[in-house]
């Protein structure tokens, strides 16, 4: 790896820098143009003179797509004759955004696809505009599988992304009366030009029905599974092009349709409805992603989904090995390497057992020794209720053969290793096993992958610890060297390059045009934090950046918001854990002091908040009116003249947080400590430039380790802090023995933010008091509070603050996601990189 880049090519033009020829930068930006109007014409089908927004759109994707096929065929080439081992990251969720300005970027044609579309009379920007999100996942989870994609690539790794194809992504959030309503997301309804559908690599997979013992005449047994259904499997490719490069990995989501064979045979027998029925129930597995970021226990569907796009998977991969090794599995743990992104995927543990032990005859010991040295699991969360469990009465419907494959897993690893260490403790093999006894038997998810992998990680040092220690001991202490930590990271190609051009530059100025490879480059930064030019300059940019928001927000909620204003921002899902409300309670704390002082001189500030709600979260929804209720008071009220603005923008989305983030002086990251796994905006919004408030939680601890606590605000209570307290927690001692705090909730009752509505924010108070305040959120108040101070302080010595946010945005080269891939290539995946040469 370290060698890599001393064999790259020079770079070309990158998305701001100049071309090192501008002859070649001409002829480049001619040919860009012909190619443009070209597919205009023969690919869409429109002229120049009609054709609306959407089709220049799809004309510059399609020009584009003809570097970025030539390449992804070049690089599938070489990993087919090199039969190279691969990763193959399973998830349920790839929150990819928009990929023109990232595929631009990465070609670094971005300046010659402007000035070629200039050309033709079009703005680059909005142009761009016009693609839709692919907004394939919930959050940080899905965000994270797609920055590792844009690592893979650039890194040059053998890998294959595998997800689902959902026809519908994430709702899309509107906000009305100040609450969310949501709304259909159709990201293709007029077709994705970035993907292709590949029919030769068509699935059939079974489901549901019986099993059944077989006698041989020799009189050996065994099981036969008799599937009720088919489904199809529909491969559909999406490039993922690497930086500087010509690496092109593969993101291949499975789209669920009937297979014809089965209509068929109903159709034939008179049942035209019913195979109607049965087709509609097939679309229906891919329709759909589920809204929640938190495990909603129990849906079939959920399962089939989570079965259906494993099992796709895994017939790929396999097909793809046996092409070169001809169903000797003697090697397969050599080449093919699984990642499971959570247990969402971890059924694939029981279906690639199935398929080696069922269909490609080998016995059950050579089946398990394969399998359990071909997956690794990530996990991403500590919280018990978001830990998957599936009743085994729904196994029993759906997958009857695999439930008794975990069965016997299950036994082999409860009498074996576990009895040999913990001889007749039937109380830990209760705690360990993969089935949960109890009113319901339930399948464990996080303990089937833990007992099948080679590895288990989790996302930040503090998370993992947790992991360890909280979450799986007794599995730790059978195998130590299990378990490990790899901490989360984010691409610099779209959370600085594409999204910042104008810190971007200051970069290229500064430390060279190769930190959006190797981002610690940028630390060099740190020597002029002091320098007033560079103060300057770089506090130039984050202002522009400020004014372009301005604008947004202006359009999007018709509030007025100065630039010069501190911009404290809190975009993530909306969740309890993640104490929106504490923001909320500060900001109402802070309106009390101006109305009640009128001489009172603060800072000017906007509080922006971006979220979505499960959309069966009550307490979550009821959060986003009142920010919604409390903000339209607070904005329209004379007596705050303009120090304190408070908006919510909706539908908060990849391509929202790209506007969001280069534009923030403050993030607030103010989880209550062990409850963010790692945390992945933190990691952005401090590149950016941004300071953060927030606790000792997830990355945050790692995020303050580089660029200091001086040049943050952390607050709060520790994770030993919080597990201490949570003994004998009572949230009435600090509402009765904090008089702004008790005012501040007792708001909640009163119709000052709902005229005439008395009690509609009552709930939020109810769930800190009544509720117990599972989040100590009433415990953090004062400490919040405090670091808030903090900030209006910083903030008024602007050569203070221009140190700290230039200190900040350069100290994030251990957050790249390439740090992270290249450790997980390196630890667990036993990776090889393998340069792609273009032709
Ligand atoms: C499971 C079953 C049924 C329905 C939904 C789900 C489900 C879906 C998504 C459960 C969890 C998720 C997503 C979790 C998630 O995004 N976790 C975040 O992962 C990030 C990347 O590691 C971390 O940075 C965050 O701290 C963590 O919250």
């Amino acid at each position: 790896m370290a060698t890599r880049n001393k064999t790259r090519k020079p770079a070309a033009a990158v998305k701001t820098a100049p071309a090192a020829n501008k002859a070649d930068f001409e002829q480049n930006v001619e040919k860009m143009r012909e190619m443009i109007v070209h597919h205009l014409l023969c690919t869409i089908g429109t002229s120049e003179q009609k054709a609306s927004k959407l089709a220049w759109w799809e004309a510059l994707v399609a020009a584009v797509n003809e570097k970025i096929f030539e390449r992804l065929t070049q690089t599938q080439h070489t990993h087919s004759v090199k039969d190279t081992r691969a990763v193959h990251y399973l998830s349920a969720e790839f929150l990819m955004g928009r990929l023109t300005v990232n595929n631009l970027c990465s070609l670094e044609i971005y300046n010659v696809a402007r000035e070629a579309l200039k050309r033709c009379g079009q703005d680059i920007s909005d142009i761009c505009e016009e693609e839709p999100d692919m907004a394939l996942g919930n959050g940080g989870l899905g965000r994270l599988a797609a920055c590792y994609m844009d690592s893979l690539a650039t890194l040059d790794y053998p890998c294959v992304g595998y997800g689902l194809h959902y026809e519908n992504g994430l709702f899309r959030q509107e906000i009305r009366g100040g609450r969310q309503v949501e709304r259909p997301d159709s990201w293709r309804e007029y077709g994705c030009p970035w993907e292709r559908c590949r029919p030769e690599s068509v699935q059939n997979i079974p489901i549901g029905g019986y099993v059944e013992t077989q006698r041989a005449p020799d009189g050996s047994e065994r099981r036969v599974w008799h599937p009720a259904h088919l489904i199809k499997g529909v491969p559909w490719d999406i490039p993922v092009v690497g930086f500087r490069n010509s690496s092109v990995a593969i993101l291949r989501l499975w789209e669920s349709r009937a297979t014809e064979a089965f209509n068929w045979d109903v159709f034939n027998s008179g049942g035209y409805l019913d195979a109607q029925q049965e087709k509609a129930a097939a679309e229906t597995i891919s329709k759909v992603l589920y809204p929640n970021d938190s495990t909603e226990a129990g849906k079939e569907l959920r399962l089939t989904q989570q079965y259906f796009f494993s099992a796709c998977s895994l017939r790929d991969i396999l097909r793809r090995y046996n092409r070169t090794h001809h169903h000797d599995y003697s090697e397969f743990a050599d080449k093919i390497v699984i990642q499971l992104n959570d247990t969402h995927p971890a059924i694939a543990v029981a279906e690639l057992m199935r398929l080696f032990i069922d269909e490609e005859g080998l016995d059950y010991s050579t089946a398990w020794d394969i399998t359990s040295r071909t997956f690794n699991y990530t996990n991403h969360t500590l919280l018990p209720e978001a830990l998957e469990k599936w009743p085994v009465r729904i196994f029993e419907k759906l997958l009857p053969r695999h439930l008794e494959i975990i069965y016997y897993i299950n036994y082999r690893f409860l009498n074996g290793i576990v009895e040999k260490t913990w001889p007749g403790d039937n109380d830990v093999k209760r705690r360990l096993s993969i089935i949960e006894e109890g009113a319901e038997r339930k399948v464990r998810m996080a303990n089937l992958c833990v007992i099948a992998s080679s590895r288990v990680n989790g996302v930040a040092e503090v998370h993992s610890k947790l992991v360890r220690e909280e979450l799986f001991p007794e599995y730790s202490s059978l195998w130590p060297d299990k378990f490990c930590n790899v901490t989360n990271g984010v691409t610099p190609r779209r959370w600085l390059l594409a999204c910042n051009p104008g810190l971007a530059q200051l970069y290229t100025d500064t430390v060279g045009d190769d930190w959006p490879l190797h981002l610690d480059n940028c630390r060099k930064l740190r020597d002029f934090a002091d320098d007033p030019k560079m103060q300057k300059r770089f506090m130039d940019i984050k202002r522009d950046n400020k004014v372009r928001l301005t604008a947004e927000i202006k359009k999007l909620t018709g509030v007025e918001v100065s630039p010069d204003a501190i911009f404290d921002v809190q975009v993530k899902r909306l969740h309890e854990y993640k104490r929106q409300h504490l923001n909320l309670l500060y900001i109402m704390s802070l309106y009390r002091r101006i109305i009640e002082n009128p001489n009172l001189k603060i800072v000017p500030q906007v509080f922006i908040f971006g979220a979505k709600a499960a959309p069966a979260y009550t307490l979550a929804k009821d959060i986003i009116y009142a920010i919604n209720a409390v903000g339209a008071r607070i904005n329209s009220d004379r007596r705050v003249k303009d120090m304190l603005k408070v908006v919510f923008l909706p539908n908060y989305r990849v391509s929202l947080a790209e506007k969001i983030i280069p534009a923030a002086d403050v993030s607030e990251q103010i989880s209550t400590a062990g409850y963010e796994a790692s945390g992945t905006s933190n990691m952005k919004f401090s590149m950016n430039g941004a300071l953060t408030i927030g606790t000792m939680d997830g990355a945050n601890i790692e995020i303050v380790a580089e660029a200091g606590e001086d040049n943050n605000f952390i607050f709060g209570l520790s994770v030993d802090e919080v597990i201490e307290l949570k003994k004998h927690y009572n949230p009435w001692d600090y509402y009765n023995g904090n008089a702004e705090l008790k005012a501040v909730l007792d708001w909640f009752d009163s119709d000052y933010f709902t005229p005439g509505r008395p009690g509609e924010l009552s709930s939020i108070k109810r769930s800190l008091l009544d509720g117990g305040d599972p989040f100590l959120v009433l415990a953090d108040f004062a400490s919040y509070q405090e670091a808030h101070q903090r900030v209006e302080k910083m903030f008024a010595n602007k050569k203070r603050w221009a140190h700290a946010a230039i200190v900040n945005s350069a100290s994030m080269g251990k957050f790249s996601s390439d740090r992270s891939i290249a450790e997980y290539a390196d630890r667990i995946w036993k990776l090889k990189d393998y340069q792609i040469s273009d032709k």
